[in-house]
């Protein structure tokens, strides 16, 4: 049986980090089947510039594995996104399934369950209105989101101390997530997200957060075999 090794929220952009690079080659090595679970790339980056950037290697390296690309918020299905990695991605799903032991992995992002506020920047504008509210929020998006950036890196750098004040702002996320699994799973599924960016192993209340990769850590659900582990490590 294949080994499997599903992780999400990447956010990969135009500069390369050594340290992540290292890491995400190092993870991959070990497994036959990819799994992205969304925001794999961020599309306040673009697509292409990202594909040649200093993170090439590890698109290059994907390209020797079997490769699942769950859409997310930031890397929503679009021409450009499959353009850009089409040479390494196998399929593209907006979910996929897994059958581990006795359990099937419902495998998605998360962001449909919990949508944020930038998903008008994504939803069609009818009228001048609906245009102009979408260029506002746009523009204020441009500052805001470099500022949510720079706060979760430092956050995330220094666990022990800010970690703790995310929080109160994730785990409403993940309970959202878990309280979705229970009331629309089959008794042996379990919702595998990421997106809230807060690691969480709740198999027996059929949720699974497996984290984010944006800064600081590696966390990663790792499938061998009928075991399944949750890793998080600081690097
Ligand atoms: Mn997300």
């Amino acid at each position: 049986m294949k080994s499997t090794i599903i992780l999400s929220d990447l956010h990969l952009g135009e500069r390369v980090n050594k340290k992540r690079k290292r890491a995400f080659l190092e993870a991959f090595r070990n497994y036959d089947r990819i799994i992205l679970n969304g925001d794999f790339l961020d599309d306040y980056w673009d697509y292409f510039k990202t594909r040649n950037s200093g993170w090439s290697p590890v698109f290059e390296f994907l390209k020797s594995k079997e490769v699942i690309y769950v859409f997310g918020n930031h890397d929503r299905d679009s021409v450009e996104l499959r353009q850009a990695t089409d040479d390494f991605v196998d399929t593209y799903c907006d979910e996929c399934f897994l059958p581990v032991g006795e359990h099937e992995l419902v495998i998605r992002h998360g962001h449909r369950i919990y949508p944020r506020p930038d998903t008008i920047l994504y939803t069609p504008a009818n009228n001048i209105f609906q245009k102009i509210l979408k260029w506002f929020v746009k523009g204020i998006w441009k500052i805001i989101y470099p500022i949510i950036l720079i706060t979760r890196f430092s956050i995330e750098k220094y666990p022990k101390t800010l970690a703790y004040l995310q929080r109160w702002f994730v785990k409403p996320q993940n309970r959202r997530m878990k309280a979705y699994a229970k009331e629309n799973l089959e008794p042996h599924q379990i919702l595998v997200c990421g997106h809230s960016h807060y690691a969480q192993d709740l198999r027996d209340e059929q949720f699974i957060n497996e984290g984010a990769n944006s800064y600081n850590r590696i966390e990663y659900l790792s499938i061998r075999g009928d075991e399944m582990k949750l890793v998080v490590k600081k690097l």
